[in-house]
């Protein structure tokens, strides 16, 4: 089978983009299925971190073809300062990057709608990171989106300005108070267009066909989490694209019968960003902790992450949605110096013991049921080998292994690259 999955399994920032980094080199194609620039993925190496928001996390390998798929939604402007970003690096973009035609285009009035509904909403709010995602895959799903084949066409600037247009009148709709300077903001989108349409556009289902064939090597690179998924994560808190292993196929047109490994990449612990429930959140001293030494801020906005401990309700919940093969840890590093470490079990639904994931987790329904294990205080961060990991961290894993019936693979031990074990 021609095509591995890297997913993401709680909500999101679970650490994509360095394991991504880490395993190109056994592959020839990384490929992005789904989500936009709402995603942050950070990557370090040689002392210095990277963060990509559209572009695959494969991109700084000399090998690898990149590509774009038909599942993600692409904001010309952001596009750019990525790829301005990445100047300073030697990298022929016009062979390693590839957009898909049939991507979707984020235009300056998706992220204006995107402000309005949240603001429509008050207390309710999503969360969004207010890149325009809700209203671009409206568009998609509604059938009226801008593609970046139409970039090709010589009319392309006729079909922005209906859609432009439709959108400022749905903004006025929502009736908020939203300051904006259409103009500017359409200068901005059309100078990063011009740029965009420098890139090599292609069919991605049909390259990756072909690749296929040739015996390539493909991993998808999903980005959010399962937990955000917008048929099986936590809604209405969660993104608008399928982040799970369906929205591989779906995203870049491979076929189910073509998937291999599917990869769940999951922390030692749990963050979120964003509105919406989170049964194992931490109010305290130990959240705080995790905040503070995990450094969990939104990549692309800044936001704090809210933490607390693993959820393995949630976490099962998401390896059987995704068929995950291999798990991968992350940030155990972060739990160093603990001297307990808390996992949710079960939860107790409306006085009931329950080890699924109900349709309502939020706090009024839902209390966690904990079991509690041994910390460690060793520094991980310096540790190259399994041999190395303390007693009570393997203790840690096992526990892990045993309930979610998959082996953990790689330990993360700390952002860079070479701080990875492979088990
Ligand atoms: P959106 O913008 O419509 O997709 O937001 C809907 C919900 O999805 C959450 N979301 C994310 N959660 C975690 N990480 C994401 N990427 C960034 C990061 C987030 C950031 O890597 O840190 O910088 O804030 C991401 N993207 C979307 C979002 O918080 C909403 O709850
Ligand atoms: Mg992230």
């Amino acid at each position: 089978m021609a095509v591995d999955l890297l997913l993401g399994l709680q909500w999101g920032d679970e650490g994509k983009g360095k394991i991504v980094d880490v395993l190109t080199k056994d592959y020839d194609i990384i490929a992005r299925f789904q989500g936009g620039p709402n995603a942050g993925h950070t990557l370090e190496f040689d002392g210095i971190k990277h963060v990509l928001h559209t572009i695959p996390s494969g991109i700084f390998h000399k090998n690898a073809i990149n590509v774009v798929g038909n599942g993600v939604v692409i904001d010309p402007v952001i596009f750019k300062k990525e790829l301005d970003n990445l100047k300073k690096f030697d990298i022929d973009i016009k062979s390693k990057l590839l957009i898909s035609r049939k991507a979707h285009l984020i235009l300056p009035t998706h992220r204006l709608l995107d402000a309005a509904s949240e603001a429509s909403k008050g207390k309710a709010k999503i969360g969004s990171t207010l890149k325009g995602i809700g209203p671009t895959y409206m568009d998609k799903t509604g059938r009226n989106g801008m593609r970046i084949g139409d970039l090709e066409l010589d009319d392309w600037k006729d079909k922005y300005r209906a859609l432009a247009n439709k959108h400022e009148a749905m903004i006025d709709f929502y009736d908020v108070d939203i300051q904006y300077d259409l103009k500017d903001l359409e200068s901005d989108f059309c100078e990063a267009v011009e740029e965009l349409k420098k890139l090599t556009f292609i069919d991605s289902e049909e390259y990756l066909y072909q690749a296929q064939k040739k015996g390539k090597k493909i991993l998808a690179e999903g980005a959010q989490g399962s937990l955000l998924d917008i048929d099986f994560g936590t809604y209405p808190f969660v993104t608008s694209s399928n982040t799970t292993a369906a929205g591989a196929c779906t995203g870049l047109g491979v076929a189910p019968n073509q998937i291999g490994d599917v990869k769940g990449i999951f922390k030692a612990y749990t963050t979120r960003v964003g509105s919406g429930p989170f049964p194992t959140e931490l109010f305290d001293e130990d959240g705080e902790t995790m905040g503070r030494v995990g450094n969990e801020f939104g990549a692309t906005t800044g936001r704090p992450r809210r933490c607390g401990w693993l959820d393995l309700v949630a976490l099962k919940y998401a390896v059987q949605i995704n068929g995950v093969t291999v798990l991968m840890m992350m940030k155990g590093d972060v739990l160093s110096g603990f001297k307990k470490i808390k996992v949710c079990t079960a939860y107790n639904y409306k006085g009931e013991t329950i080890s699924h994931l109900p349709y309502n987790i939020e706090v009024e329904n839902v209390t966690p049921i904990y079991t509690e294990m041994e910390g460690w205080k060793q520094d991980l961060t310096k540790m190259t080998s399994a041999d190395e990991l303390p007693k009570n961290l393997n203790a840690y894993i096992d526990f892990l292994e045993t309930a979610l019936e998959v082996p953990i693979k790689i330990v993360s031990v700390g952002p860079d690259r070479t701080q990875t074990i492979h088990r």
